[in-house]
């Protein structure tokens, strides 16, 4: 059982975060997450949280988290999240998620946390002792991200699928051991959105963790460093602009951008270019890069020009999930025997 999953608006409730691990995000966050909120927040209600609070479970220079907390929040609201219908949040100013992170801690199993696939990459990656507990338990803080909202849809990639069943796990143990506090929220794929490979490495994710950063594009470089990485993107020498994931995977990973950021279909592409070279195709993707980024540089320019007035809106949309999340948090302690003031 679970409370209803809507808002006052009548709208399903929807959380969604992103960690502010670098300035600028790249072709694959904005492909795979960005632009698909931008097109949900009309139909729900949506939060969408800078989860800088997850970030510092690995080490972090703090100026620079600091910055790239605010450039995170600003290519949200330059690529079209509108803070006065949703609500953009940093997370750190919502005390609610980490009192409700430490109440779920509490209900968690050991070896539940220690299945989550992540954290056993992480940890082993970086070893017992440099692994902090706040790594171990990210994905319970993610959980109280979700719950404090009664979010019903939560839209991430594959790869945190895992962490919205523990959310679920843990709703549905608090809802019965307490009673009925949480919406039992539903991990949402969202739809068609493609995963964007790695420009030199087409079988490997785009990601700002690559060894290299040239098959990498971001939202903010300039439009010459990303016109030098398409125009040197990896492709093939059967010369045909033809989509075929395996045996073409660059040429299709190009197709795929192009289509994404066009609003083409990858076929009408096939069509357009039949017979032309790959250095068109490269041409072509370039300037649609461009007019989807260009915009995106510009605002994210003028919003992180006015530190002030970004901090006021980010202030103000933080007011708003702090009540939606104290309504929850008070439930939650009064049903655990917590006194509150
Ligand atoms: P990492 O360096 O850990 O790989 P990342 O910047 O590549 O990080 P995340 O911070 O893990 O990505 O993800 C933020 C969001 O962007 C997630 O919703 C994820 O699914 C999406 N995303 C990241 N990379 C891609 C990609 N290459 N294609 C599609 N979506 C992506
Ligand atoms: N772990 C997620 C980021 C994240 C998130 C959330 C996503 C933190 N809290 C709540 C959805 C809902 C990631 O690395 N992409």
């Amino acid at each position: 059982m679970s409370t209803a999953p809507v808002s006052p608006s009548g709208k399903p409730i929807l959380f969604s975060g992103m960690q502010p691990s670098s300035d600028s995000l790249h072709l694959g966050n904005y492909v795979g997450a960005l632009k698909q909120w931008v097109q949900m927040q009309e139909d729900y209600e949506a939060f969408f949280c800078v989860v800088n609070l997850h970030a510092i479970t690995v080490p972090q220079d703090p100026e620079k988290l600091k910055a790239s907390t605010r450039a995170t929040a600003a290519q949200y609201i330059a690529a079209g999240i509108d803070p006065e219908k949703s609500t953009l949040f940093v997370q750190s100013q919502v005390s609610g998620h980490a009192e409700l992170a430490w109440a779920l801690n509490t209900i968690t199993g050991f070896g539940e946390a220690g299945r989550m696939t992540q954290f056993k990459d992480k940890s082993q990656r970086f070893g017992a002792d440099t692994t902090s507990v706040g790594l171990f338990t990210y994905p319970v803080l993610m959980a109280a991200d979700i719950l404090l909202y009664q979010a019903a849809t939560v839209p991430v990639g594959e790869d945190q699928r895992q962490h919205v069943e523990l959310t679920r796990d843990l709703a549905t143990r608090f809802n019965s051991r307490f009673g009925d506090t949480f919406t039992v929220p539903v991990a949402q794929m969202p739809k068609g959105a493609a995963k964007i490979y790695d420009l030199q490495e087409p079988t490997a994710k785009m990601s700002k963790s690559a060894d290299s950063p040239s098959g990498l594009l971001s939202l903010l470089d300039e439009p010459g460093v990303n016109k030098k990485k398409i125009m040197r993107a990896v492709t093939d020498d059967d010369g045909e602009i033809r989509f075929d994931r395996e045996a073409k995977p660059g040429v299709s990973n190009l197709l795929t951008i192009y289509a994404e950021l066009a609003g083409q279909s990858v076929e009408s592409l096939e069509s357009e270019y039949a017979g032309k070279g790959y250095g068109d195709l490269k041409k072509g993707l370039v300037e649609v890069v461009e007019s989807v980024f260009g915009p995106i540089r510009t605002r994210t320019a003028e919003l992180l020009a006015d530190p002030a007035e970004l901090d006021r809106i980010l202030a103000g949309n933080a007011d708003r999930a702090n009540e939606a999340a104290q309504a929850t948090l008070r439930t939650v302690y009064d049903r655990m025997g917590l006194i509150s003031r």
